[in-house]
């Protein structure tokens, strides 16, 4: 069984962060390790607090991982300080495995899951991943990105890593832009109307760190990942108050026998 590594925060209500990533890896079936870098408590209406892990136990979850485990992927979740993005970055830098990270700032209820010094420092991650998953809102603080904006879209295709901006939506569609050095793919889904989005952004990046390490092409890793989403809010459990999350097991098991090819 391929073992997939999910960096990232703790969600106390379980719909988003390294609880949303595990039930994502399990959904296809890949083993799913957690190094947790804070712990948030939360429900589906909001983030009440938020408690830092320490950068010297971050780095401890990922020696004891490391130490034990045949990682074949990772995902990059919440980072929250400075020092756990340096702690990161020294770590990850030599490793030769797919890296997904999702270069979260602010949650779908508006609080903010990195400090505002922070956000200059998690781009020198940048050059040691596979993909950057930013939704618009975070593209446009990272790079100043508008869809017609051609300088922020040559800043991002001079990028190392590749980079999907989610969410795009354009009347009933949803539009992801991939951009890469040699290359810029649109892909598209049915947008679904639904309060239940809890969770969405960290699925997606953990399924398509799930699929790199399954072997399948970024390209497929992103299809399958847009039918998954599809599918876990269309049966999403509507739960809680506020934003609703997904049904991660329900979403991989609509799309099993779709090829969802490049
Ligand atoms: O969806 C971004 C996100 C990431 N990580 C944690 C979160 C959230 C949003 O709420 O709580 C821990």
């Amino acid at each position: 069984m391929k073992v997939v590594l999910s960096i990232a925060g703790s969600d106390s209500s379980a719909g988003a962060g390294i609880q949303a990533d595990l039930k994502t890896f399990e959904a296809f079936s890949v083993f799913g390790c957690s190094v947790i870098t804070v712990l948030t408590a939360q429900n589906t209406t909001g983030v009440k607090s938020i408690s830092e892990v320490s950068a010297k136990f971050v780095k401890e979850q990922l020696e004891m991982v490391f130490e034990d485990f045949e990682v074949s992927a990772i995902k990059i979740g919440m980072l929250f300080s400075n020092e756990i993005i340096d702690t990161i970055r020294e770590f990850i830098k030599d490793l030769n495995i797919p890296i997904v990270l999702d270069p979260v700032f602010i949650s779908k209820a508006g609080s903010m899951l990195l400090s505002s010094d922070a956000i200059l420092n998690m781009k020198t991650l940048f050059d040691y991943v596979t993909i950057l998953t930013p939704n618009q809102f975070e593209a446009k603080e990272l790079f100043d990105y508008e869809s017609k904006n051609n300088i922020s879209i040559e800043k991002i295709k001079k990028l190392k890593c590749a980079t999907i901006i989610k969410n795009c939506i354009q009347k009933d569609k949803s539009i992801d832009i991939l951009y890469s050095k040699e290359e810029i793919t649109k892909f598209e889904t049915k947008y679904l109307v639904s309060r239940n989005t809890h969770g969405t952004g960290c699925s997606f990046s953990s399924a398509i760190a799930a699929n790199l390490a399954l072997g399948k092409s970024l390209k497929q890793a992103i299809n399958i990942s847009n039918e998954f989403i599809y599918e876990a809010i269309k049966n999403a459990p509507n739960l809680g108050r506020g934003k609703g999350p997904i049904a991660h097991k329900i979403g991989s098991q609509k799309i099993a026998h779709k090829t969802c090819n490049d």
